[in-house]
């Protein structure tokens, strides 16, 4: 789609059949496909373009599928799927984010379910659900250039969304269901989850060094990060964490509350002390703001301001994130800067290139899940909501509202052309 049109330009295909370009008819797009011709859906999430040093380069852009545990490589030069790989030993590929230093050399995509490895051997069919010491799920390492799976990391709890940092060596995700639960209320009975950070360093020299087992039919290394493991840390954060945002400055992971009408702000720079053991989890948590009920993800304007969706009082929080900080430590100071009405429901939201370090504040998309009443009533299925808001000024300012098909899920805002500096608030 274009911006600020919010017209849309190209439909490009990835999991699913298309009849007007034949992807997943013709024999071309079938050896694309390969073993995923089987699948005729997928559940798309989170589309994330590579970087080279922190910016976007416009080579590749990766996405998940929930449904069928995938991640699927499209080609920026021709707008086009050209890769896509099954993950092996997990189910339900969800939060996929790529490493933004030196360069893209990994996806790196969450597993969201626990799933039963009783004595390694996956049978995954509902039994020994009254025994969920035998379940586990894993954070996964790809290759972004051969698309085969690197390593495989066990973990404690389950896995939802993450992020990387702009040394290259950190990467941070969301547990809601720290409580193991195998039911909707067991997962919400602990008052405190966690975000796990992974030591991208470590977890290559424990591969190097031979530290890993394979599952079944898989080659891949699994290595294993539960608590106690030197490749990762347990930071507790209020309750069913969703969303996890890394600012653009590198200096926070910002893990968004969901059941907790707080984010928890993660300061990057502490982290190599927290993997040295010379300070506890909790004191890399440097601010956590109450924002609002239901906050889901954050996005970011580069001049310190951050934006984060709340899904249940349907509006865009923006705050300061430094006057954040010194409300956590005591000073009376309003980090909140507004609060914007969005139509209804938001998930997602996306600032113009805010995941790089290029962060240009100018255009912010957010993507209402729920519309009501913004459009002719076609129900009972209504349109759903893709709005544009100029987040240039102080203030954010609504400027477009644009139906869109369900679900609208997530986006990502990129230059026309990453290779030029932006200038203006032209097109991108
Ligand atoms: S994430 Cu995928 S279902 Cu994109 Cu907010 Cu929750
Ligand atoms: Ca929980």
């Amino acid at each position: 789609m274009g911006i600020p049109s919010m017209r849309e330009l190209m439909r490009i295909p990835v999991f699913n059949q298309e009849g007007a370009t034949g992807w997943g008819i013709t024999n071309e797009s079938r050896r694309v496909l390969g073993d995923s011709v089987k699948f005729l859906n997928g559940d798309t999430h989170h589309p994330h373009i590579s970087m080279t040093d922190g910016s976007y380069d416009g080579k590749y852009l990766f996405i998940n599928d929930k449904a069928n545990t995938r991640v699927a490589r499209i080609r920026l030069d021709i707008m086009k799927t050209d890769k896509i790989t099954t993950i092996p030993n997990v189910q339900a590929i969800h939060g996929l984010r790529l490493q933004k230093v030196p360069h893209t050399k990994y996806v790196f995509a969450n597993a969201e379910f626990p799933i039963p490895h009783h004595d390694d051997d996956i049978v995954n069919d509902g039994r020994g659900m009254e025994n969920p010491e035998g379940y586990y799920t894993m954070f996964n390492g790809i290759d972004a250039e051969s698309m085969e799976v690197a390593w495989q990391v066990i973990v404690d709890g389950n896995l939802d969304n993450t992020d990387a940092d702009y040394t290259g060596r950190f990467v941070a995700s969301t547990c809601y269901n720290s409580e193991k639960g195998m039911t909707l209320q067991d997962t919400m009975r602990a008052e405190r989850d966690w975000v796990v950070v992974f030591d991208v360093e470590a977890i290559e020299a424990a591969v190097e060094a031979g530290e890993f087992k394979t599952l079944g039919d898989s080659e891949v290394p699994v290595v294993d990060g539960r608590k106690g493991s030197k490749l990762t840390r347990y930071i507790p954060v209020p309750k069913n964490p969703h969303g996890l945002n890394t600012s653009p400055d590198g200096k926070y992971f910002i893990a968004n509350g969901k059941l907790s009408p707080t984010c928890s702000i993660i300061a990057i720079d502490k982290l190599p002390e927290l993997f040295d053991d010379a300070i506890e989890p909790r004191d890399t948590v440097v601010g956590e703001p109450e924002l609002g009920l239901g906050p889901l993800h954050t996005t970011f304007d580069g001049r310190g301001n951050a934006y984060t969706t709340l899904f249940i009082d349907s509006q865009i929080a923006k705050w300061n994130i430094e006057d954040a900080i010194s409300a956590y430590n005591g000073e009376e100071v309003n980090y909140l800067r507004q609060k914007l009405d969005v139509h209804y429901q938001p998930g997602h939201n996306h600032a113009s290139l805010t995941e790089t370090k290029d962060a240009d504040g100018k255009w912010l998309v957010v993507l209402s899940k729920f519309s009501k009443d913004r459009f002719l009533p076609v129900g009972p299925l209504r349109p759903e909501n893709d709005q544009l808001i100029d987040i240039s000024g102080e203030e954010m300012k609504l400027v477009h509202d644009g139906p869109a098909f369900a679900e609208p899920h997530d986006c990502i805002l990129g230059a026309r052309r990453p290779d030029q500096p932006q200038e203006g608030l032209g097109p991108r």
